[in-house]
């Protein structure tokens, strides 16, 4: 049955941007070097297992929207096996290189732990052969540490140690998986650990908790020679009031606090971005700037809105100046693009899954010819050095490399009696400049 699910959508071709077709790409084809890459291997896409197939189209309001033929088999076990088969398929006619998947989306939870890892274990074996067949790679595996009501207040962060157990016995097993099936990243979403109110919340604790927590997870990852990236995604509310994880800079300041700035990165989605009263390409640089970037949840969120809407990306000049940004510093190192995005409701048809990924997609790959313009021209980098120009000069080197203090510096602006001119910050001009990429 699922085997056909897709069968009515053919496998989706580049065809240019005059195609008229709704089912093929208009800017991302794969093997066109962009910036010294294949954009396949430069934008690293990946399909995420939770949106795209475990999700039936239910919200808060209502039940689920979509028929997924899946959905509707009672053994867990034969629907997960199925599910998995419509999965590759999809990945296979998408042509997308990568996927993402935490435990309990690929295979159901069991009566014991024990039995939810056995289970794991069954479904992962038929993974392992259809990403032998397909080609297709994991960007990374991660553990659903927030849908059972057992973790209704935090996983590693809960009041009871038991829970914190319970929890590193998940991440455990998904990092053995994620290991076996050659994962290029593991990522880490702190999807309850956050409080509703400070009455019951002794945040001290839950932050030497959580550091506890991710110490063990290093320490795992040397021990079993895991070489990808450990990734913590930030994200600063929903579904609890406030999440510890808010942004980048308060997952670094966390890092460092126990001394593991050097052992995790950070996956940015761009929805929590927005949440956190930034922008995508501020997270971004941040983490950049910072020597924490890792990957990226390629998505969007609505700007009349203040939830995490997960919507496919469709702005091109915002995704050019993130790739831009990004590109600029070198590109993905094990990171990617995982489409941490999902259907509108209403958009009920196996083809919608396929018109929300190529748009996904080709927005992508717009941005990079974008950014590749951008980088070859110099014209926006020429007036950002411009801007700093003075740091290059013997007063500015000397100021970074602490050869004078306040007093000196003092005595100095005294003694030539320095009387800085302001200079515009061209603000203006320079959108008008970026615009002129698009
Ligand atoms: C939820 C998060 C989640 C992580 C993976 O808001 O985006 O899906 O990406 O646990
Ligand atoms: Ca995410
Ligand atoms: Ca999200």
């Amino acid at each position: 049955m699922a085997e056909s699910y897709f069968d009515r959508i053919p496998t989706i071709r580049y065809e240019g941007p005059s195609s008229e077709n709704p089912l093929a790409f208009r800017y991302y084809e794969k093997d066109r070097v962009v910036l010294g890459k294949k954009m396949s291997e430069q934008l690293r896409c990946a399909v995420c297992y939770w949106h795209t197939f475990a999700w039936n189209g239910s919200d808060v309001f209502g039940a689920g929207t979509f028929d997924r033929p899946w959905h509707r088999i009672a053994d867990p076990m034969e629907s997960a096996q199925e599910k998995l088969k419509a999965a590759f398929s999809f990945f296979e006619k998408l042509g997308a290189p990568y996927f993402t998947f935490h435990d309990r989306d690929i295979a159901p939870e069991g009566r014991t732990l024990a039995e939810s890892h056995a289970n794991l274990d069954k479904i992962i074996d038929l993974a392992e052969k259809e990403m032998a067949r397909t080609g297709v790679k994991l960007l990374w595996g991660t553990a659903n540490l927030f849908s059972n009501p057992r973790y209704m207040s935090g996983a590693a962060s809960n009041p009871d140690p038991e829970v914190f157990a319970y929890a590193a016995s998940q991440v455990r097993k998904m990092m053995d998986v994620t290991l076996r099936l050659k994962g290029e990243n593991y990522v880490l979403w702190g999807g309850r650990e956050g409080y509703e109110t400070l009455l019951n919340t002794d945040m001290g604790h839950e932050g030497d908790q959580l550091g506890r927590f991710f110490t063990m997870v290093a320490e795992y990852k040397h021990k079993i020679g895991f070489k990808g990236h450990l990734l913590i995604e930030p994200k600063p509310k929903e579904p609890t009031k406030h999440q510890y994880d808010f942004d980048s800079a308060t997952v670094y300041a966390f890092l460092q606090r126990y001394g593991l700035e050097k052992e995790f990165k950070v996956n940015i989605e761009a929805n929590h971005a927005i949440l956190s009263g930034h922008s995508f390409q501020h997270e971004v640089s941040y983490a950049l700037a910072n020597g924490i970037f890792g990957s990226l949840d390629i998505n969007r969120g609505d700007n009349l809105l203040g939830w995490d809407t997960d919507q496919f990306p469709n702005d091109p000049l915002e995704t050019a100046l993130v790739l831009f940004t990004l590109m600029s510093a070198g590109g993905f190192q094990t990171g990617g693009m995982n489409f941490d995005a999902k259907l509108r409701r209403q958009s009920i048809e196996p083809e919608d899954l396929f018109h929300a990924h190529i748009g996904g997609m080709d927005v992508l790959a717009r941005g990079l010819l974008i950014a590749e313009k951008m980088i070859q021209d110099k014209a926006l980098t020429k007036k950002l050095e411009q801007r700093y120009e003075g740091w290059n000069q013997p007063l500015g080197k000397d100021i970074l490399a602490g050869k004078l203090s306040l007093a000196e510096l003092s005595d100095l602006a005294l003694s030539k009696g320095l009387d800085p001119k302001a200079k515009s910050g061209r603000q203006e001009m320079l959108e008008n400049l970026a615009n002129r990429y698009i």
